[in-house]
């Protein structure tokens, strides 16, 4: 029975001892051994694709005998569990962060060496897994790192898209979009479990139906998909812990055409089959508007009905009671994206564990947090109700009557308040009626998390102030973090050296407070001279990239300043190329011996544009226009530089921001619900130029207005600047670089001619010009501050120190102590 199977688990638990062992020699006859039988290349001969597929097969056993064990543990403990729920995950490279995290990194670059192989130049043969678009996606992947690395039961589900983010590609200054179909040269970090499949279903029609006296709803769908599970197996840092990330692939189901096979169709049948893989096989590439596709709200329910067939699945092993599942389930949806599962607990819950719906509501109710990324209005999801009615019709009958509940209690406690009550309302009506994502979310949840303190406020202010009214102990914020171990230990090893080495400890990879302990050393001169060196070898690095992708030589005396992240209007990078641009005038308008004077610069401007995103692809071609004037001009020579950085994504942002001085985030205030990146730039001793937007207002109270370069309007003094319509001032200098551009000095005069028109007094949303005077003034403010080299050497060690509050260790702590309830569960040894 039970009880001996259980017996059976422990003894062998007992006798269990790390298999394999990880000496030089052993890892050596492994890689090999890979070779030979995995890759199947000979052992006397291969290249370095192929010695890093050997590489990445034998690390992978490693994870595996890790994530075993993990798992065992925690199904003899069961623990309530946090499955964390995300459309997206920019995982980047796996094969550094793996042995770093497993802490064999060293005896694996030894293996290599007394091979003629350099570990570093392996780890580059990896391709990006990029699985996402932009903060929000790679939010989650460091939140994973840290739910291993913290020993919480959790797992996190996806899409495992075949196309992942797309290739950005530069053609005569414009971007170009190129299909990215990554798993083309295999996928060593994953591991398929052909018998974890689940059937997901579409279509068809609710029927009445007879049950227990009464009548009940039931749904006979008319189309079956099969999911399959691909795990990937995270690895905490410092710990045995190793969690799994499941994916979903969509796969063709036997279920659908028995009937197709007999009419003789056989050839059509096996074609229409396929049509059933493009479910999971495109990641949607615009980064917060979403407009009601088909494909898109199949490829939500396909994740959605899987995962939770597989959390039920798993539950039901250990429990026969659903009134036990909020004690072992916790449901983290990741923006709006995956919040149909809700309606899909209830549906389970009704319809096929026959639950009553005041049970069914009362589980729901408890099991789901929600956390929002956004305060734009075109990133709150809405789904058209006919396509819901077609794809889903009994989940739309569901939201129907959870909305119908919801309104009724309402009215008894607003009263008949029509103006808040459609406001509030699920169903938005209209021409074309449809489901508004975020107040679905929000009804059903037991909290709300907003990024940061500011987006919060913003939250219970603005975009949900009618539920903060009614709910205000539902909301809450998570200021967002990133992981040390990809943002230092893995990315900048040798400042992760250096920082042991002062501090006298490692501690710091799993407690980034001790970073603190750097700043009663800001002044010391030995550290200043060993920080110099570290970031000057890392610009050179960066320089050596920047001439191989845009033939540009740069001198690394030069201030790198940098702005890499997606391309919107609200992040303002045209405000960065029209400062750029005006530095550029300032040049030339300088008499010849007054050019000594000026800080040499090395702008780096780098991200990718949403495919119809009109806007943001001009800026990316102004910023190759404008480049192309400055860097061929003689008159600059090494005073100034642009560049471009095609194709940013994780391993290109691993590689640029060790070796930035300045990195800037200019959003307009209140539009940047928290921001990450500035995150990664502070952890590895890079100033910030910024507004007082998001994260950055906490990063201030952290390491000072002092040590950081802050300019424009504050959140609420853009309302007011606003409403000033026409009357707004702007300066002079303003006026003249974007008449610059719109003359046609970079050329393009017409392409060019929308965007200048998007910045003219009175249409000028994100106040481009009224914030233009204060950005002069903290970039010059910059300029002095580098001429002082041990000044801003101060500066850049007091942001690193500064910089602990911001690992996602702590945020995810506060997630699992006071939203999720969960405890670590460490797996023993
Ligand atoms: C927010 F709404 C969205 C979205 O669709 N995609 C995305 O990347 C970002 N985000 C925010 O823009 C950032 O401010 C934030 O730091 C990040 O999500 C993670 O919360």
């Amino acid at each position: 029975g039970l009880g001996e199977e259980r017996a059976k688990v422990d003894r062998m638990f007992g006798l269990m001892d790390q298999f394999l062992k990880n000496d030089p020699i052993t890892l050596q006859n492994d890689i090999l051994r890979h070779v030979e039988y995995t890759v199947a290349r000979s052992r006397f001969s291969f290249d370095d694709f192929e010695a890093y597929q050997a590489l990445a097969h034998s690390v992978r056993d490693r994870l595996i005998e890790r994530w075993h064990d993990t798992q065992v543990h925690f199904k003899r403990k069961d623990p309530k569990r946090i499955y964390f729920l995300s459309l997206e995950y920019l995982m980047g490279r796996f094969l550094s962060n793996s042995v770093i995290n497993l802490g064999i990194r060293d005896q694996y670059a030894d293996a290599l060496s007394q091979l003629g192989f350099e570990f570093e130049v392996l780890a580059e043969q990896e391709g990006d897994a990029a699985l996402g678009n932009g903060g929000l996606a790679r939010l989650s992947a460091c939140q994973i790192d840290s739910l291993a690395t913290l020993d919480y039961p959790a797992l996190g589900y996806g899409l495992r898209y075949q196309y992942g983010l797309y290739r950005q590609v530069i053609l005569d200054g414009y971007q170009h979009e190129q299909p990215y179909y990554w798993l083309n040269f295999g996928n060593p970090w994953e591991i398929e479990r052909i018998h974890v499949t689940y059937p997901v279903k579409f279509y068809g029609t609710v029927e009445e139906e007879d049950f227990n006296g009464g009548k009940r709803q039931v749904w006979v769908p008319k189309e079956t998909v099969e999911a399959v599970a691909y795990d990937n197996p995270i690895p905490g840092y410092g710990t045995r812990n190793t969690i799994t990330l499941r994916l979903w692939a969509a796969k063709p189901s036997d279920q659908n055409d028995m009937e197709s096979y007999n009419t003789g169709d056989y050839i059509d049948a096996v074609v229409n089959r396929r049509t059933a893989e493009t479910i999971s096989s495109i990641l949607y590439p615009d980064d917060r508007s979403h407009q009601g596709k088909e494909l898109r709200l199949k490829q939500q329910y396909f994740f959605v009905s899987a995962s939770l067939q597989d959390i039920i699945r798993r539950f039901k092993d250990a429990h026969s009671n659903f009134d036990d599942f909020p004690e072992k389930v916790a449901l983290q949806l990741n923006d709006t994206h995956p919040s149909l599962a809700i309606v899909e607990v209830m549906r389970v819950l009704i319809d096929e564990e026959h639950l009553s719906w005041s049970r069914a509501w009362d589980i729901v109710c408890k099991i789901f947090s929600f956390t929002t990324h956004t305060v734009l209005p075109e990133g709150l999801e809405k789904i058209p109700v006919d396509l819901l009615e077609s794809l889903l019709p009994r989940h739309l009958q569901i939201i129907y009557d959870i909305n119908f509940n919801f309104i009724e209690k309402l009215k008894k406690r607003i009263g008949l308040d029509y103006d808040r009550l459609s406001r509030m309302s699920i169903v938005e009506e209209g021409a074309a009626k449809s489901i508004r994502m975020a107040n679905l979310s929000i009804v059903c949840s037991h909290t709300v998390n907003g990024v940061s303190k500011i987006h919060a406020e913003l939250l219970k202010t603005r975009v949900f102030k009618d539920f903060y009214e009614l709910w205000p102990h539902k909301f809450h914020y998570k200021t967002n973090g990133v992981t040390q171990r990809r943002w230092i230990v893995v990315s900048n090893p040798s400042l992760c050296a250096l920082i042991s080495k002062w501090l006298g400890t490692e501690a710091w990879i799993r407690n980034l407070d001790l970073l603190a302990g750097l700043q009663e050393y800001a002044t010391n001169a030995d550290l200043h001279q060993e920080w110099k060196m570290v970031r000057k070898v890392n610009k050179m690095r960066l320089a050596e990239y920047i001439e191989t992708m845009s033939g540009v030589k740069v001198s690394v005396d030069a201030m790198f300043d940098v702005q890499i992240k997606r391309i919107h209007e609200y992040k303002r990078q045209f405000l960065n190329i029209l400062g750029i641009i005006h530095r550029y005038d300032c040049i030339k308008n300088m008499e010849k011996n007054d050019r000594r004077n000026v800080v040499p610069r090395v702008c780096i401007i780098g991200g990718k544009a949403a495919p119809g995103y009109e806007i943001a692809k001009k800026i990316i071609k102004l910023c190759h226009a404008v480049a192309e004037k400055i860097n061929n001009d003689p008159d600059v020579d090494d005073l100034l530089k642009l560049v471009f950085i095609p194709d940013y994504n994780v391993s290109v942002a691993e590689l640029v921001i060790p070796g930035a001085d300045l990195s800037q985030h200019i959003s307009t205030a209140g539009h940047e619900a928290s921001g990450t990146g500035s995150m990664k730039f502070l952890m590895n001793g890079c100033l910030l130029l910024a507004t007082a937007d998001g994260s950055t207002i906490e990063i201030i109270e952290e390491i000072g207005a002092d040590n950081m370069f802050l300019f424009g309007a504050k959140v609420n003094e853009v309302p007011v600047l606003r409403e000033k319509g026409p009357a707004l001032k702007v300066p002079l200098q303003f006026a003249r670089v974007v008449r610059m551009v719109r003359n046609g000095y970079f050329g393009f005069e017409d392409y060019f001619k929308s965007l200048c028109d998007s910045v003219e007094v009175g249409n000028d949303f994100y106040l481009l010009g009224s914030d233009f005077e204060s950005y002069l003034e903290a970039q010059a403010a910059a300029d002095m501050a580098f001429v002082d080299q041990e000044k801003w050497t101060q500066m850049s060690i007091l942001s690193m120190a500064g910089s602990g509050r911001f690992s996602s260790d702590r945020t995810i702590e506060e997630y699992a102590e006071k939203t999720w309830g969960i405890e670590p569960c460490r797996c023993p040894f």
